[in-house]
């Protein structure tokens, strides 16, 4: 059996409590321990010059890898083109995306780092898989040196429709990178038809059947994977002391209200300044609603040294207390709004302590908060997921109340028609999800990317 090398901008320490490790750390590090094999990536720590040491950690069967990155890569490739180039273009968003050379060769001399660096521990037989948009060229970079293994790359944020990333200066050449891997997967249909779209449409690709796609004397397989959740765990989660108490902590503090609940990392691409909107304009035009309903928004800060996260959390900290100010009453706050993290426990009893779930993102490569909010539900009273049509999630969570979330009446409306959902058809609704939660878990996904990159022929050089 292959080994399994993972590549990825973070790596999650094997020392890391269970409960505060993501579904794609839990899907991975089962992965690798079932397989053998090394997780590399960065640290999360800077130097001030690149060093290309590599701290090894052991533990629970798995080994991890990671190298500190360089003060100026940090500026340049993760502050920069990561996040202030890539990260906005592929969510849509030309009118956020910054466009500079010291972004891109950062990008281009990380990923060549990376490459370089990681060399070393990859063995002949070992299947490599690498993730997301930090590492586009990086199959690439491993092509220049020598590595004839199966290499994947699978994109957990959308691909961007071909009219946008023409507006990327290095955009063909960036493309045409994915083409050293063997096999490239994508959450949603939608994002692969983009992907498709612009290889056939700027690189004279061909599309043949079973997702083989041609480009010049390269043919690579282009699959869709969406990404799960440990749904079993979570669902265990909910179940927990910890969750029990943090749901009784909800009740408490608001007797009779329904909770309205939303948990994102505070980023553009969540939408929450159109949730607070839609929000608002559910308590203008529903005065009878006013006090028995309220809404928590958790929001930890992410990405704190890019100006528009900072923009973000002002505007947020702006509309939040205006709409306080404006409908509180002396014994009720129509928002709560609180930038920190919580244990996932502690997660899961706020998720089924709410019968609302307002999961409404601009644009979305899946969105695991959805799933989660579904896994957390008591089946005998279930809440309502409600959930953006521009959320990857869609697609599989057919049954959510689906909303525009760029409009404020549509998205008061969905809300609305959650509250008053009689347990009938809530149940109906959350049954359908669950069972799809269910069966296309985290395990589920990465079992189906992995067999596919096991079953290419073996990678040959042209
Ligand atoms: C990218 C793509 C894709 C959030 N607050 C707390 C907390 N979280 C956890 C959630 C969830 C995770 O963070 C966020 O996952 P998302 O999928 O919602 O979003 P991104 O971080 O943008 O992830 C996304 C994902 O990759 C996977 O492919 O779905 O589309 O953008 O698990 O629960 N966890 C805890 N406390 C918090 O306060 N413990």
């Amino acid at each position: 059996m292959s080994r399994l090398v993972v590549i990825s901008n973070r790596v999650q320490s094997v020392d890391a409590p269970s409960g505060n490790q993501g579904g794609l750390a839990v899907a991975l590090l089962a992965a690798l321990r079932e397989k053998g094999g090394v997780w590399f990536g960065w640290s999360g720590e800077t130097t001030e010059t690149f060093t290309g040491h590599i701290n090894f950690q052991q533990g629970k069967g798995v080994t991890t890898a990671t190298i500190d990155l360089e003060e100026q890569d940090f500026d340049e490739y993760y502050n920069g083109y990561a996040n202030r180039t890539l990260w906005p273009l592929f969510h849509y968003r030309i009118d956020l995306t910054e466009f500079e050379r010291d972004f891109s060769s950062g990008y281009a001399r990380v990923n060549k780092r990376f490459a370089e660096t990681v060399l070393p521990l990859i063995e002949p037989d070992d299947l490599v898989w690498v993730h997301d948009y930090h590492h586009v060229p990086l199959g690439r970079e491993l092509r220049k040196l020598g590595v004839e293994n199966k290499i994947g790359f699978f994109l957990h944020i959308p691909w961007p429709p071909m009219a946008m990333l023409l507006s990327l200066p290095s955009h063909r050449a960036l493309v045409e990178s994915m083409f050293a891997y063997d096999v490239v997967g994508f959450q949603t249909q939608d994002w692969l038809d983009s992907f498709l779209h612009y290889v056939t449409s700027q690189l004279d690709g061909v599309v043949g059947e079973d997702g083989w796609v041609t480009v010049g004397d390269r043919t690579i397989k282009a699959i869709t994977t969406p990404i799960g959740i440990e749904t079993a765990d979570f669902e265990k989660s909910a179940n927990s002391d910890a969750a029990r108490h943090s749901k009784e902590r909800m009740y408490m503090s608001a007797t009779g209200r329904s909770l309205i609940v939303g948990v994102d990392r505070l980023d553009y691409s969540k939408g929450l300044a159109e949730r607070f909107a839609g929000y608002e304009r559910f308590l203008g035009s529903h005065p009878d609603r006013r006090g028995l309903v309220y809404m928590l928004q958790i929001a930890p800060p992410s990405r704190e040294k890019v100006d528009t996260y900072q923009e973000i959390r002002a505007n947020l900290d702006s509309m939040s207390g205006r709409i306080n100010g404006e409908y509180s009453d002396i014994d009720w706050t129509p928002i709560r709004y609180v930038n920190q993290g919580f244990p996932r426990d502690v997660l899961a009893g706020i998720y089924r302590a709410a019968r609302v779930g307002l999961v409404t993102p601009l644009r979305d490569g899946m969105n695991l908060v959805a799933k989660e909010y579904v896994a957390a539900q008591d089946p005998e009273d279930p809440g309502v997921l409600v959930l953006s049509h521009f959320a990857g999630a869609a697609t599989q969570l057919k049954d959510a109340v689906l909303v525009n979330p760029y409009s404020p009446e549509e998205m008061s409306d969905a809300i609305d028609r959650a509250l008053k959902m009689p347990l009938a058809e809530r149940k109906a609704r959350w049954e359908k999800l669950i069972d799809n939660v269910r069966k296309e878990d985290v395990m589920w996904w990465c079992e189906l990317f992995i067999t596919a990159l096991e079953a290419v022929p073996e990678h040959v050089e042209a």
